[in-house]
């Protein structure tokens, strides 16, 4: 770049750096919140990426490219989407307040186009790379999109995170030359200056994860000053210099910096810099390459020139570079107080009138700006596949059946439906086969970017790997799958192309993938994962393996709906049902459920149960009436009074139920019967649809001081205000509620303790699952009434 260019490039930064720090400071000094809680936000974090995110879009992004920025780097982003058009000046005294740009960047909430979320960080830094997973599956499967970077932004203490490590190793993120990793090594964290030289540990890492290292260490000053003779000793000093050492010079200027500088050096050092002036001193060896155009734009372009396996460059910066709070080690939260933005202002030629102004359109920066609008203005995406998922794909059981089974079955029917089958894709972190998607597999094979020989004949398990394969196997990592399935769920907009995402996970270890899965639906993806098995049904495992609050973790993660049938057809009619919303409009007029948006999770069990009770609450409400009512979340599996037509003046309770206890519960509702009370018995599909109905009329009527209805889910199925028992293979709690929205006292059994290894029977009996408890619990319901 000629020097022209690069001084264009840096008035552009300089103004983003003002912006940046100015959007902070106005956040935190132009409005007064009056609730006393500090408002924050973070300039020194921003300020160490301001040359090379203003290098990246002012210079090397295309309108294809996707960016995740670091969360404390949000400041920057909204005033480059600012400079370059994209952003109304509105919203820049806005950040963090209701409506406005939010702290980190989110791709649901910010006003401007955000490619990834961020916040909890090490997630945001690997989804790109997921992201890139997802585009060579889709290009491998529906023809090459235009070419993308996926470029993640990302602070170097952010690699403490494990989760960045567990997506670097897994061999699905191998050989992704689109990808390019750009740490901010500004040697900082939150609390601290990074102790030692981390930067080699590093390097080995990635290295022997197979990616491209670049590092960006030294500014041209530098540079320079290493090519003159006797600098070579100027740099080994620099660079063996510990961390804490080298950022102390920032606080530091004349004599007291060259003491400092030079304490413990050899003398030669010394002698090198005896004649450069106290003033050059602290610039001179404080030159990183990180606030270089010209270094990170080759940097950038050496990343491109390596296209057979991903990059990470580390760009050398300085953590508040440009302001007075400059490599301060306490600097992570510090504010500029309002003199220190005043003198800003004024250093950066600006004044209270012209400090929100974009730069001048007829300027060569304001040029470069306009050009650089046009070059990244990209084409709207479709959300929508626009292809009709059906109802059903009528699974049938003659025998006993478990839901995990039957979600194998449903997978491998909707594989041979011509419509829907192209789209679905399943991942799993190493537990596909004990999930039941091995039938799946079998059908479509395994994806691998080019076509790999197949060693072993397995009759059961046909495990080919090619690139027309549809299942994408990951290494046991949760936090893997999850960011998998959350970009999978985002392919229709950064990879233009709509998908099918199923994953399946052992029902325990969701909560090792939890910040992800959170993570994904906050980002707005929409997938579909199975739990499975779960809780203390899949007895002999033992308490290492059982899941007791996945339930609740279900139920409360905004985003996501969860469903927990027990049943062959009801998990037929959901999965549809979920497939089709995720397809995007073509939700069957049956469902009751209004539109939801977001992911399904299905807690599903290896428990064979008996269909016969599910086929006689068919041929008593209709196939339709059922469905609907299973999709809504919970139908009468046994009505009392058709089934114990002279227990009429009997006293009444509903016995409510999701998954793998319905038998206990229907042989609690005969015993029941037998000692004169007759027993509803309630199959609970849906507990978070059930929940959403009753808050929603809860809310409506708090909202409009009116007295609120039921809603109809709760009332077809609860038609009865009398006594409840819930009965859950999960944590007591989540089903507690039922009780209250249903109006009448209520017991909850449920796992409230860590399970252990026996038989179901056993286990039911230590957590009173048992027949026996249900029929106690049931009187002591009626007798709290
Ligand atoms: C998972 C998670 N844990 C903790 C935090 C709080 N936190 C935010 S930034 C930060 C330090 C980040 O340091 P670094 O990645 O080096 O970024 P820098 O600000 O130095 O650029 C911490 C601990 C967070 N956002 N997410
Ligand atoms: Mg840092």
């Amino acid at each position: 770049m000629n020097q022209h260019d690069l001084d264009v490039l840096d008035e552009i930064q300089r103004r983003v750096l003002w912006l940046a720090t100015r959007i902070v400071d106005a956040a935190n000094h132009d409005r007064d919140t009056g609730d006393g809680v500090k408002v924050g936000g973070h300039q020194a974090s921003s300020a160490s990426l301001v040359t090379a995110m203003t290098a990246l879009w002012f210079h090397h992004l295309d309108a294809e490219d996707r960016v995740a920025v670091k969360p404390h780097a949000s400041p920057v982003f909204h005033a480059i989407q600012y400079l370059l058009g994209n952003l109304d000046r509105s919203y820049l005294p806005k950040l963090r307040a209701r409506g406005g740009l939010q702290s980190y960047p989110s791709r649901t909430k910010d006003p401007d186009e955000v490619d990834f979320s961020t916040g909890s960080v090490g997630l945001g830094a690997a989804a790109p790379l997921f992201a890139a997973v997802t585009r060579r599956y889709v290009d491998a499967h529906f023809g090459a999109r235009p070419h993308s970077r996926f470029v993640a932004l990302i602070g170097d203490a952010e690699l403490d995170e494990g989760n960045i490590w567990e997506a670097v190793a897994d061999p699905a993120t191998t050989g992704l030359g689109n990808v390019m990793w750009l740490v901010d090594f500004n040697r900082q964290s939150l609390d601290r200056v990074v102790p030692g030289i981390r930067i080699n540990q590093w390097r080995g890492q990635f290295e022997a994860a197979g990616w491209h290292v670049v590092e960006v260490k030294y500014g041209r000053k530098l540079a320079e000053a290493y090519a003159r003779p006797g600098g070579a000793t100027l740099r080994d000093w620099i660079d063996r210099m510990p961390n804490e050492q080298y950022q102390s010079l920032f606080g530091l200027a004349g004599p007291a910096l060259r003491k400092q500088f030079l304490d413990g050096a050899p003398a030669e050092v010394a002698a090198f810099v005896a004649d450069i002036g106290d003033d050059e001193l602290g610039p001179l060896v404080t030159d990183l390459g990180g606030h270089d155009a010209q270094a990170m734009l080759d940097a950038y372009a050496q990343c491109d020139a390596v296209t057979d396996r991903p990059s990470v460059v580390f760009a050398y910066t300085v953590k508040g570079w440009g302001l007075p709070i400059a490599g301060n080690p306490r600097n992570h939260s510090a504010l500029l107080t309002t003199e220190q933005v005043d003198a800003l202002r004024a250093a950066h030629g600006l004044t209270p009138e012209t400090e929100w102004d974009r730069l001048d359109p007829a300027s060569p920066a304001g040029i470069q700006a306009g050009e650089r609008r046009e070059a990244l203005s990209r084409p709207p995406r479709e959300r929508a596949l626009g292809v009709t998922v059906p109802e059903t794909t009528r699974v049938r059981a003659n025998k006993p059946v478990s839901t995990q089974e039957v979600f194998g079955r449903v997978l491998v029917e909707l594989a041979r439906d011509p419509q829907v089958a192209p789209y679905l894709v399943t991942t799993a972190p190493d537990v596909a086969t004990s999930t039941n998607l091995a039938g799946f597999i079998n059908k479509t094979g395994v994806f691998a970017p080019t076509e790999q020989r197949s060693w072993t004949e397995d009759r059961m398990l046909r495990w080919t790997e090619s690139p027309a394969g549809q299942h994408i196997e990951l290494g046991i990592s949760e936090m893997n799958l999850f960011l998998l399935l959350g970009q999978l769920g985002l392919s229709w907009d950064l990879s233009g192309q709509p998908l099918l995402p199923v994953g399946t996970v052992y029902d325990p270890f969701v909560l090792r993938g939890l910040d992800a899965f959170l993570y994904g639906t906050y980002s707005g993806s929409r997938f579909v994962v199975a739990g499975t098995p779960s809780g203390i049904t899949l007895a002999p495992e033992g308490g290492a393996h059982q899941s007791t609050i996945t339930a609740s973790v279900g139920l409360e993660l905004p985003g996501v709906t969860f469903l927990e049938p027990a049943y062959a057809s009801s998990l037929d009619w959901l999965l549809c049902d979920a497939l089709g919303q995720i397809a995007g409009g073509s939700a069957p007029a049956a469902t009751a459920a209004p539109a939801e948006d977001g992911a399904y999770y299905f807690r599903l069990s290896t428990r064979p149960i008996d269909q016969a009770p599910f086929e006689a609450a068919r041929a008593r409400l209709g196939d339709a009436v059922l469905r609907r009512q299973v999709v809504a979340g919970a139908y009468r599996l046994v009505d009392a009074h058709q089934a114990y037509p002279d227990l009429a003046d009997a006293p009444v309770v509903q016995l409510a139920a999701s998954g793998a206890v319905l038998p206990e519960v229907l042989a609690a509702a005969a015993e029941l019967a037998e000692e004169g009370v007759a027993a509803h018995v309630v199959d609970v599909t849906s507990l978070d649809r059930l929940y959403r109905a009753w808050q929603r009329t809860l809310r409506q009527g708090v909202r409009t001081a009116t007295v609120p209805s039921v809603p109809g889910a709760l009332r077809s199925a609860f038609a009865d205000r009398v006594p409840v028992v819930t009965v859950h293979d999960a944590a007591s709690h989540a089903m507690a509620w039922l009780g209250s929205a249903v109006g009448a006292p209520a017991v909850p059994l449920g796992v409230d303790e860590f399970g252990q290894s026996g038989s179901v029977r056993e286990l039911y009996e230590l957590h009173d699952l048992l027949p026996g408890s249900i029929v106690n619990a049931a009187l002591a319901a009626l007798a709290l009434r």
